[in-house]
């Protein structure tokens, strides 16, 4: 008995493997140089006009990417709309899902390859070179490799989404084990929070941190007393749901290493920003990435990483001609 439950979960394990290689193994740099060559341009140049037209674009799309490959990897089964038969309940209706943007916009990049090569761009593709693509126009260069070639998955569940993405009130221990189920490490995890350098939130995620931490109309401690007493004053109460607050104090607007000086200086928006101090050896690398260079330079590699998670195996999944309906 215990021997056959062995093996079952021995051959689970492997078949689970073989399929992520699978899927990952399609991946390749310009896997459309034949069937969409313009595709990377056409990409490109739609998201800099967007994004040159409103910089809030950026962080949008780097949400939603990063959204969409921490559940079933990505393969776009963020973009899918709940329909009456299928995935009613879906990632877009759960919670952490609750203001995630830009899906218009990936429905404009989709028209536009769909009239250059029908059929043939996954918009989970889309949606990596595009959230790429927004984070690069302020450097006017490429800020990391995209390689391409993921299908579209065909299963969306809000159950997935509220089970796989962490919260803003997580701490270590929690934020570490969702990115391990992944794949990512601690190095990924602290850099990755770097996101956090660019966009905005809203009040009501900061209120507990702000006036009920505790639950007797405390304060977070962790968080510094002058800093919150400017966060008090941008969200009062009652709370204004309209209000948004910068991410990183003075610098939402630009992608840069200044995220890991906020954090370093107890600054950090969420719990889960200053639960990177909470543990020697991910402060011993908020610290390191203070430093710009290396910041840019290990977000790359980071990001590569979470954007090569693939779950679909080898001849799964398909190329949407819509993003919000399965074929
Ligand atoms: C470490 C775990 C993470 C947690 C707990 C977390 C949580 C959050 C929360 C609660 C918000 C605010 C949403 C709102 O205001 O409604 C947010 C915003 C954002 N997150 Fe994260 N996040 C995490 C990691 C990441 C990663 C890995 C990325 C991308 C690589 C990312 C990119 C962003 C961006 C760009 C925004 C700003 C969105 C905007 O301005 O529209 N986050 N995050
Ligand atoms: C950019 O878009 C955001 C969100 O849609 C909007 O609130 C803001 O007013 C826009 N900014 C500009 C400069 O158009
Ligand atoms: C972290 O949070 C989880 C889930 O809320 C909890 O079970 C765990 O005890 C916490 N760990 C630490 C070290 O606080
Ligand atoms: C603060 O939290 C406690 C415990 O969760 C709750 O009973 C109380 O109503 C909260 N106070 C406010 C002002 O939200
Ligand atoms: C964009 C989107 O679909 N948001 C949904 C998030 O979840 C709430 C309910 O929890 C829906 O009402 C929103 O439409």
């Amino acid at each position: 008995m215990r021997s056959s439950f062995m093996f079952l979960l021995l051959a689970l394990v492997l078949v689970n493997t073989v399929m992520v290689c699978n899927g990952k193994k399609l991946l390749k740099m310009k896997y459309y140089r034949r069937t969409c060559s313009s595709v990377e341009s056409i990409v490109r140049d739609i998201t800099w006009r967007k994004v040159a037209e409103n910089a809030s674009f950026a962080p949008k799309l780097l949400r939603l990417h990063y959204h969409d490959c921490f559940v079933r990897g990505c393969d776009a089964s963020i973009l899918l709309d709940s329909t009456d038969d299928q995935n009613k309940d879906n990632e877009k209706a759960a919670g952490p899902n609750r203001s995630l943007s830009g899906y218009e916009f990936i429905d404009e990049i989709k028209a536009k390859l769909e009239e250059e090569c029908p059929g043939v761009v996954s918009c989970a593709d889309i949606l990596a070179l595009a959230a790429r693509d927004a984070v690069s126009y302020q450097f006017q260069r490429p800020m990391w490799k995209v390689f391409t070639g993921r299908k579209d998955g065909r299963v969306s569940l809000s159950s997935e989404a509220s089970a796989n993405m962490p919260s803003a009130s997580s701490n270590l221990t929690t934020l570490l084990t969702k990115f391990q189920t992944h794949g990512l490490d601690m190095m990924d995890l602290v850099t990755l929070s770097g996101a956090h350098s660019i966009g905005t939130t809203r009040c009501v995620l900061l209120s507990r941190r702000l006036y009920n931490f505790t639950g007797r109309g405390d304060t977070d401690p962790s968080l510094d007393p002058e800093y919150a007493e400017t966060l008090k004053k941008i969200c009062p109460i009652p709370l204004n749901p309209a209000t948004r607050v910068e991410m990183d104090p003075q610098s939402s607007g630009s992608f840069d290493s200044h995220y890991f000086q906020a954090v370093n200086q107890h600054k950090g928006m969420f719990v889960s920003d200053a639960a990177l101090l909470t543990d020697q050896q991910s402060a011993q690398m908020a610290r390191v990435l203070e430093n710009p260079v290396v910041f840019i330079a290990r977000f790359a590699k980071s990001m590569k990483k979470m954007n090569e998670i693939i779950t679909l195996a080898y001849g799964e999944g398909e190329v949407r001609k819509n993003c919000r309906v399965v074929n």
